[in-house]
């Protein structure tokens, strides 16, 4: 007999929303509950094409913005193959980033459509649920200044709000907005009761295609 298939939550938001922080807490939540879980997070960067990617957001290497654009989505094909057995399996995956940030940061670049850019993610396995990590500047300031990555301006990161906003508008989509500013503790609670909601609904539904 076919066992319940896991369910695919994704994580979005700006810089320092706290998603890889929220990730590994969902989690291990699920695992303490019993509910097989395992994370994932884009860009993997331990991969070949990963490290092409590392390389450049280090500011390392320079690529071609369509070239880079195309890198993050093989990025994430070349990791379909395990999610959809590990999915097929029961585990529920956790992924930090996805193809939504994929769009996101490239369309915030001079010349990219947002059509352009969700095109190569078309048919990627569609997540259950992205929950939008709902983060403004003055509050993300107080966690930190930017890093040395490459995007990790403020005028940048304004304009990835704004894109993040326009692929929200996708009814086709399960977004859920997280008010990203509270504790980390009442941020978890919120994730964690939207996730084993999508997790009950996902047993009993075929894996989606995404964008398509
Ligand atoms: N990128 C792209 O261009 N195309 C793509 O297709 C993909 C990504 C997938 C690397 O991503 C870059 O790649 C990224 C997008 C681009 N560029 N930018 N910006 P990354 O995921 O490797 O970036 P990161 O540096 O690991 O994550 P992050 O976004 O900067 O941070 P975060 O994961 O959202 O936050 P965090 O590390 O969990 O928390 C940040 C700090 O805040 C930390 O000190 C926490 O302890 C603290 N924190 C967390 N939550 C809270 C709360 N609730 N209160 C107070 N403090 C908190
Ligand atoms: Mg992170």
């Amino acid at each position: 007999m076919a066992g319940k298939r896991g369910a695919l939550i994704v994580l979005e938001g700006v810089d320092r929303a706290g998603k890889t922080t929220q990730c590994s807490k969902l989690v291990q939540a699920l695992q303490q509950s019993g509910r097989p879980a395992e994370m994932m997070r884009f860009p993997d960067r331990t991969t070949t094409i990963g490290q092409l990617i590392g390389a450049y957001l280090e500011n390392k290497s320079d690529l071609e913005d369509h070239t880079v654009h195309l890198l993050f989505s093989a990025n994430r094909w070349e990791m379909v193959p395990l999610m959809k057995k590990k999915l097929e399996q029961g585990i529920n995956l956790v992924v930090d980033r996805y193809a939504f940030s994929g769009v996101a940061f490239t369309s915030a670049k001079p010349g990219f459509r947002l059509d352009w850019c969700m095109q190569p993610d078309v048919g990627l396995p569609k997540p259950d649920l992205v929950m939008f990590l709902q983060l403004n500047p003055a509050e993300a300031a107080l966690r930190g200044q930017f890093g040395q990555e490459r995007y990790e301006t403020s005028v940048f990161q304004r304009t990835v709000q704004q894109r993040f906003e326009q692929l929200m508008k996708d009814q086709t989509v399960n977004w859920q907005v997280i008010d990203a500013a509270q504790n980390i503790e009442n941020v978890h609670k919120d994730i964690t009761a939207h996730s084993l909601n999508a997790i009950n609904k996902a047993q009993n539904l075929p894996l989606g295609e995404l964008w398509s």
